[in-house]
């Protein structure tokens, strides 16, 4: 009796463990069908960085020319996408031969928007040149382009057009303006820093709007317009369809101005204290107005002057007076009696002192070089930023090393530096490749890409819609 209850327990604990096992099997099995039943691929077990780069397969006609687009398309490709920058015949994107330094070079301004990608000459508004184009349009995912509002239609590829001709082609445009009063205009870079809200609030309340020098208008718009590009391939995966992707500059500016739009709202419920003109008793207008160099975010901080800076013009740092670490300031400075003074204290109290408080605190940042007060606040955890200067930063290892600041070699212009791209993935290594000479890939385009015949290939050479003369008319 007693046996047969050991055999019974032991039969059940048998039949529990296949099942746990079972159960484990089924767990397993759920976790892989999911894994595949939700469309995903396996998952790669190829190291890092080695299973190809994110747009790969992902094919781009860039119509584009000077800053915004370039800027997109250069970042695309940086992602893998293969990007066919298509360009007039005999001249090119028009920045190839701007602000030349090196006569008969392609210029750092072409060069360093235009890294790994290919380049095919071609009239578009001649009829074999547009044939071109149009094979172009249905083998490409995306066309990218920011000519002046209303050429694309004006040289035949209007939307409906090149919708027709792929309905899965994405179509992405930079502009100056969206729809509105203004979409007609042609815009540069400084046009649309004052016309998206930069200009006005930037320089000091009684002087001059000013511009920036980074360049928010073009290369601003252009991630914009990547960011967009991107979500309609996703979207396309889904819908089988490409769409109208539109970034106008004044709109990407503006995007970059958001606190700016913030402080207009907050100036109806009376006046932005955290803004050194409060403290000095100057009122306000009805406008968000140019705050020099106060902080963007509700932490007050300027720049101060640090050691040497009678002869070096970056001899500076942005100092934050952050809430939190106010005391350790206190401290470092030489000044142990603001932590409890009541004027000083607490941050509403220190709102109508902040310039005696920062004409403090730069007696003690003048004493010391801009890296000597960065490494010792940030020892206290205080955030400073030393102001660098285009060559410090050209000579610095960390840049190089990330990859962010590059040397690349041009067969026209010798070696050059240049900023490499800024978006690390960890599993799409970007390597900077130099800008293509032009035409560079014109033949291998035609052939490879576009697959036209040898005879086609003469055609279209013979008629002129590349620029290149047939070999027996060069030879005349
Ligand atoms: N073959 C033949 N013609 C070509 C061609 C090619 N491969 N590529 C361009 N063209 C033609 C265009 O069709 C257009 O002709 P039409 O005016 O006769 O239709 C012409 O070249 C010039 O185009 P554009 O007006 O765009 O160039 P622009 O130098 O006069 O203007 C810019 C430049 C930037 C002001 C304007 O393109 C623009 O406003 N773009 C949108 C906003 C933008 O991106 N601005 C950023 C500029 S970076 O600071």
């Amino acid at each position: 009796m007693a046996k047969k209850k050991k055999d019974k327990k032991a039969k059940s604990k048998d039949k529990a463990s296949k099942k746990a096992k079972a159960g484990k099997k089924s767990v397993l099995k759920l976790v892989a069908k999911k894994a595949n039943g939700n469309g995903l691929p396996k998952v790669s077990s190829k190291p890092w960085g080695k299973d190809g780069k994110a747009l790969d397969g992902v094919k781009i006609l860039d119509f584009t020319h000077v800053q915004s687009g370039p800027t997109c398309t250069q970042l695309l490709a940086w992602f893998g996408a293969d990007v066919i920058k298509v360009e007039r015949p005999g001249t090119g994107d028009i920045t190839r031969g701007q602000l030349q330094d090196v006569p008969g070079a392609d210029s750092l301004y072409f060069t360093m928007l235009n890294h790994n990608k290919r380049s095919i000459t071609l009239d578009s508004k001649s009829k074999e040149g547009m044939k071109v184009l149009e094979r172009l349009v249905k083998t490409c995912d995306v066309l990218v382009e920011n000519f002046a509002p209303g050429a694309l239609d004006r040289m035949g590829l209007t939307w409906e057009h090149i919708h027709a001709l792929n309905p899965r082609m994405i179509v992405a445009s930079v502009k100056g303006f969206g729809p509105g009063p203004y979409e007609d205009c042609k815009v540069y870079e400084n046009v649309a820093q004052c016309a998206g809200g930069s200009a006005s609030t930037t320089g000091f309340h009684d002087g001059l709007p000013l511009v920036t020098g980074a360049q928010i208008g073009d290369s601003g718009t252009g991630l914009h317009l990547a960011l967009g590009i991107v979500s309609a391939l996703y979207q396309r995966k889904r819908t089988g369809r490409g769409q109208r992707v539109l970034t106008a500059m004044q709109d990407g500016v503006l995007n970059l101005c958001r606190v700016k739009l913030r402080d207009q709202q907050r100036l109806a419920h009376g006046p932005l204290k955290e803004y050194t003109q409060f403290g000095q008793g100057i009122p306000f207008g009805d406008a968000v107005p140019r705050a020099g160099n106060d902080s963007g975010g509700g932490q007050p901080g300027v720049i101060l002057k640090c050691k040497g800076w009678e002869t070096d013009p970056n001899a500076y740092i942005y100092f934050i007076t952050q809430a939190p670490v106010w005391e350790k300031i206190c401290d470092l400075i030489g000044q142990p009696d603001w932590k409890t003074h009541p004027d000083y204290a607490k941050p509403p109290a220190r709102l109508p002192r902040l310039k005696e408080i920062f004409e403090r605190i730069e007696q003690w940042t003048k004493t010391k070089t801009k890296f000597e007060v960065m490494n010792e606040c940030n020892a206290f955890d205080i955030p400073v930023g030393p102001i660098l200067s285009m060559k410090e930063l050209a000579e610095e290892p960390s840049l190089r090393h990330t990859g962010t600041v590059v040397e690349v070699d041009h067969p026209t212009r010798g070696k050059y530096l240049s900023v490499g791209n800024p978006i690390k993935l960890s599993d799409s290594i970007t390597e900077v490749e130099r800008s293509p000479l032009l035409g560079e890939h014109t033949d291998e385009i035609l052939t490879k890409v576009l697959k036209f015949t040898p005879r086609e290939i003469a055609e279209i050479k013979a008629s002129g819609a590349t620029g290149q003369a047939p070999k027996a008319q060069a030879a005349e």
